[in-house]
């Protein structure tokens, strides 16, 4: 399925919702897809190298954050830390989103971005939407969740900055968690999204890394210490001992990178200021905002989903 008469008519024969009223979402592939001309042409063409490693995730679980540290663990020989050009770039300008910036105008993709070897990627592609090439070659995945109530009040408070008509009001959030718990939003449904990377981190584990934001903030040295095991770049005892690890932590922290002017003013994508990618960071801000009741309804769903898999979120 190359032309764009083709995605016309997958289009139209697939369900379709108004995201915040604007923004046409696709049901494809069993997932809410609000760019799917990019995500096809990022399926038909891109083509990973056993080296890569893809940084995969729902919107809004900590994207920007494990792009940071990543970037830090894989580029601390080429960069001292206090040269680091995550204090000049956003984090999404060094880690380019597959499907939304490379592939971003299918008919012109933005390929330059591919040239550097290993790449570092991210998507938030659900598993089963991957390209090929991705799901069959060596290459790493690191999945990052977080627990869907605080996924959901920083996804809301993101597209509540981002909705231009302001043709939703905040006091609406009761019927868009209402959509959360159906799936209809970006990428969701959220249960599906988690629980595709989980069972691939168990039955490969060499191949994809199942972390979770809450113990980033938890433990982020032993978080960190197995990252960079896994993309096969281990701190080694000098490094240890020479502080690496807290400075990548540190650099990396929100407070840090909100300080960086590219991360104030700048914009990656031309719809989003960066600064919205930086907002509390924080475990549990969701009772500030969701009810007992609401947060009963997700939990029943995510028990059904989760039973017997392992994971708790
Ligand atoms: P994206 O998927 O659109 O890239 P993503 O980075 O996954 O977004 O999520 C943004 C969340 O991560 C925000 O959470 P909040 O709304 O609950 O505050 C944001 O504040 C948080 N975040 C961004 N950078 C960091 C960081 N360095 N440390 C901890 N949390 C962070």
């Amino acid at each position: 399925m190359n032309t764009k008469d083709d995605i016309q008519q997958l289009k139209s024969s697939l369900p379709k919702e108004l995201w915040f009223n604007s923004y046409p979402m696709y049901l494809y592939q069993n997932c809410w897809n609000i760019i799917l001309d990019s995500t096809i042409a990022c399926q038909n063409h891109f083509q990973a190298q056993d080296t890569d490693i893809i940084i995969a995730s729902i919107p809004k679980t900590g994207t920007t954050w494990l792009k940071a540290l990543l970037f830090s663990i894989f580029n601390r020989k080429n960069h001292p830390i206090s040269e680091s050009p995550l204090l000049k770039h956003n984090p999404h300008e060094l880690i380019p989103q597959l499907e939304s910036i490379i592939y971003e105008k299918p008919e012109n993709p933005n390929l330059s971005l591919l040239e550097i070897c290993p790449k570092l990627l991210g998507t938030h592609l659900p598993f089963q939407s991957l390209p090929t090439s991705i799901k069959h070659s060596n290459c790493k995945i690191i999945y990052v969740s977080r627990n869907p109530f605080d996924t959901f009040i920083s996804s809301w408070l993101f597209y509540l900055n981002y909705d231009e008509n302001e043709s939703v009001k905040s006091d609406m959030i009761e019927e868009y968690f209402g959509k959360f718990c159906e799936g209809k939003f970006p990428f969701g449904p959220f249960e599906d999204h988690v629980i595709g990377y989980w069972k691939e981190s168990l039955e490969r584990a060499e191949k994809v890394f199942f972390v979770k934001f809450e113990d980033l903030k938890a433990d982020p040295k032993v978080e960190l210490k197995k990252l960079a095991e896994f993309v096969g770049c281990p701190f080694s005892v000098d490094e240890e001992r020479e502080n690496v690890i807290d400075e990548i932590i540190k650099l990396c922290s929100i407070d840090k990178l909100k300080e960086v002017e590219a991360n104030k003013s700048g914009r990656v994508y031309s719809f989003i200021e960066n600064k919205w990618f930086f907002r509390k960071g924080e475990v549990g801000d969701w009772v500030n905002y969701l009810s007992p009741l609401m947060v009963e309804r997700f939990k029943k769903i995510m028990d059904e989903k989760f039973a017997g898999s392992g994971l708790e979120i």
